[in-house]
């Protein structure tokens, strides 16, 4: 049957456990597809980048893979990372290439506790807990700037520089994407994550920028917080925050903070926007590449199948993003939990019972 709506979507498996959570996810929004009656469907590529394309070939993806993704509707992503490969060369070479390149400038971490899914946090038992971490995905900490110069010293003496570039316009876009998103939820309240007490350049620019933006949002509630100081937030107080904005590093650092507290890395979802919609948006589990469990049939999918129901979002498909999400809660619910949570289930079961859900 032909479907009203195609969207074509480049599936990046990349490495280790990647291959496994992007292939369940894409069995599960197939399922979902052909469900719907003709309403829609999706047109698979898939590109085999990652450790084992630079194995082979010197490259992390095709020399013009960039070109090649630009045409997409989405890309779907795995995860990035195989030992053999510097972490830095895997990143850089791919994750990071796209985001950068795409100015994929919104990073969308929600924290998201599940029901049948122990939380370390014994708040979570008796406390309705939400938050949704913005990364900003642009510049920061991983502008890439700096350099290494070992040239003429003595072992011992290496130099490394690693700068941080902090813009007006870089904070500022994040900021109002966090206080529009802070709009939407029944808590609105920003709280930004700084460290300006000691990083007196990059981090005072971006808390005055906060300030400036809050005035456009006297609705919204705002607090400006030590990226310490955050930390123990996560853990003491998580019940006082909604949408929580950070740079990319401090960002990266307290989103996995949240999966655990959530119960595992491997329920995290996330989304790279370019909300300007100039070129594809990308979506991952927050997760890496985990070669400990890779090939072993039992990585957690809900990362990368909540990702999908991100996508679902992005592509205009509400309703359907809103049924993944619950068929999501049902499988945990019915305690079909793989072994990072506790249980037996491996990626096959909870990818049955995710569609079962559906169903
Ligand atoms: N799916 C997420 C992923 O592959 N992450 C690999 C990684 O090392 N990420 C570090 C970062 O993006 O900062």
């Amino acid at each position: 049957m032909d479907a009203a709506r195609r969207f074509r979507i480049a599936a990046i498996p990349a490495d280790g456990v990647g291959l496994e959570v992007v292939a369940a996810g894409r069995e599960v929004l197939d399922a979902l597809a052909a469900g719907s009656g003709g309403a829609f469907a999706f047109d698979w590529e898939e590109f085999d980048w990652g450790c084992g394309y630079y194995a082979r070939t010197g490259r992390m993806m095709a020399e013009d893979g960039l070109t090649v993704l630009k045409d997409f509707d989405a890309i779907y992503f795995g995860a990035v990372g195989w030992p053999g490969v510097p972490d830095h060369v895997s990143l850089w070479g791919l994750r990071l290439a796209i985001c950068q390149n795409f100015d994929q400038w919104a990073n969308v971490r929600p924290v998201h506790f599940l029901p049948g899914v122990r939380s370390p946090l014994r708040k979570a038992d008796e406390t309705e807990l939400d938050w949704v971490v913005i990364r900003e995905n642009s510049e920061g900490e991983y502008v890439g700037a700096g350099g290494r110069n070992f040239a003429g010293r003595l072992p011992g003496g290496q130099v490394a520089v690693q700068s941080a570039l902090f813009t007006e316009t870089g904070c500022e876009r994040i900021m109002r994407f966090a206080f529009d998103l802070a709009r939407t939820r029944t808590r609105r309240k920003v709280s930004s994550v700084t460290k300006s007490n000691a990083q007196q350049y990059g981090m005072v620019l971006w808390d005055d920028v906060f300030r400036r933006v809050a005035l456009d949002y006297p609705d919204v509630e705002t607090e400006s917080v030590l990226v310490d100081a955050m930390a123990a937030k996560f853990v003491l107080r998580p019940e006082d925050l909604s949408v929580v904005v950070a740079s990319n590093l401090n960002a990266d650092i307290l989103s996995d903070l949240g999966s655990a507290l959530a119960g595992s890395l491997g329920l995290a979802a996330s989304a790279n926007l370019n909300p300007e919609r100039r070129y594809p948006s990308m979506f991952e589990p927050v997760h890496g590449s985990a070669p400990d469990i890779a090939g072993q049939g039992v990585a957690n999918p809900i990362g990368a199948v909540g990702s999908a129901a991100l996508m679902l979002g992005h592509l205009g498909l509400p309703a359907e993003a809103f049924r993944l999400n619950r068929a999501i809660e049902a499988t945990t619910a019915a305690g079909v939990l793989t072994r990072d949570l506790g249980g037996t289930a491996t990626t096959q079961d909870v990818t049955k019972a995710l569609i079962d859900a559906l169903a």
